[in-house]
């Protein structure tokens, strides 16, 4: 199985370990987070993801660790496949004591030429807070001072443990630049979705990873009301171990929408397929054969899967 290497780096208490363990559980962790204490070195965890054999690892903050790490930058940053990097937005005072780690952590990659994609995110954005202009201005300000970065991808998430979805939404994203053929599968949920008109579809494996996902005009809270519906199906799927679920419910606009989870083996690992159409009104019917229409095309998801999985 192939190996990838994920690297969680960012200064102390910035929110590293925390994130990790929302990843983990998913649901009822708050609890479990507050009593999380700072890392020592390194933790180092495995983990399967599709046919990868994902080695995580959690950076310790602390500046004594930090010092190590930026002496011995080969020991601990070679064979990096996949940078998260956090840095805690609540605290400006130490935006640049962030900034300057992450500067001499990049050196290093600089010098390896190693173009490996980095997640940034500005973490602890939490939802009460969100709308905060002066938080706005400060991301809008961080997000320039890495734009300097020319040679690297960059990739900027706004995130917070309240918001369980904001972390899967980096993560998964992050996880998704490990597989070269990822964008066949976007290209085709984009193209299904004009198809049928759905709303959101999204490809997720059994761990709550989304593989792909393509979602048109949904408003933000609408892709959170989803979510949050999604995760609760998916523990009655996982508990009344049932094929497929099926659901119906009210957008933000008025419009009722249905929706379908599905367990789906494709290239002998296991999916969830979530599907979310407009009802047509008083049409039920269309609906339904729209549903049905989607899932005739398993057999190509099949296709595009294994060609991702090769
Ligand atoms: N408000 C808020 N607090 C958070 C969030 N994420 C983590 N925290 C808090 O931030 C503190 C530090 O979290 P940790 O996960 O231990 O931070 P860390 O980056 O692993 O720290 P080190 O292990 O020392 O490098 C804890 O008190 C968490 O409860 C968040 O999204 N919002
Ligand atoms: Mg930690």
């Amino acid at each position: 199985m192939p190996k990838k290497s994920i690297k969680f780096l960012g200064l102390d208490f910035a929110g590293k370990t925390s994130i990790i363990t929302a990843i983990k559980e998913k649901f009822g962790y708050i609890e479990k987070v507050k009593e999380i204490k700072p890392t020592r070195l390194i933790e180092r965890e495995e983990f399967q993801f599709l046919n990868l054999e994902i080695i995580s690892h959690d950076f310790g903050g602390q500046v004594q660790y930090r010092d190590d790490y930026l002496k011995y930058p080969h020991r601990y940053l070679a064979n990096t496949d996949l940078l998260f990097y956090l840095i805690d937005c609540q605290d400006p005072e130490r935006y640049g004591e962030s900034l300057d780690y992450f500067d001499k952590v990049m050196e290093y990659f600089k010098e390896q030429r190693e173009n490996i994609p980095i997640m940034v995110l500005l973490h602890k954005f939490d939802p009460e807070i969100k709308e905060n202009r002066e938080l706005n201005k400060r991301a809008m300000v961080l997000k320039q001072n890495l734009l300097k970065y020319k040679e690297f991808q960059i990739y900027f998430f706004e995130t917070s443990i309240y918001d369980i979805k904001s972390i899967m939404d980096a993560f998964s994203t992050g996880l998704s630049f490990l597989f070269e053929n990822i964008e066949m599968l976007y290209s085709y949920f984009e193209d299904i979705s004009k198809r049928y008109n759905i709303l959101f579809i999204s490809l997720i494996d059994s761990t709550g990873i989304t593989v792909g996902e393509y979602y048109s005009a949904l408003r933000l809270i609408d892709k959170l009301k989803i979510y949050n519906l999604y995760l609760e199906v998916l523990k009655k799927v996982k508990m009344e171990n049932k094929e497929k679920y099926e659901f119906s419910d009210i957008l933000s606009n008025g419009k009722r929408f249905s929706g379908v989870i599905e367990v789906l083996n494709l290239s002998n690992f296991d999916f969830y397929l979530l599907i979310i159409i407009e009802e047509e009104k008083e049409n039920l019917e269309k609906t339904i054969s729209a549903l049905d229409a989607i899932e005739a095309e398993k057999d190509k998801m099949e296709v595009i899967i294994s060609q991702i999985l090769t």
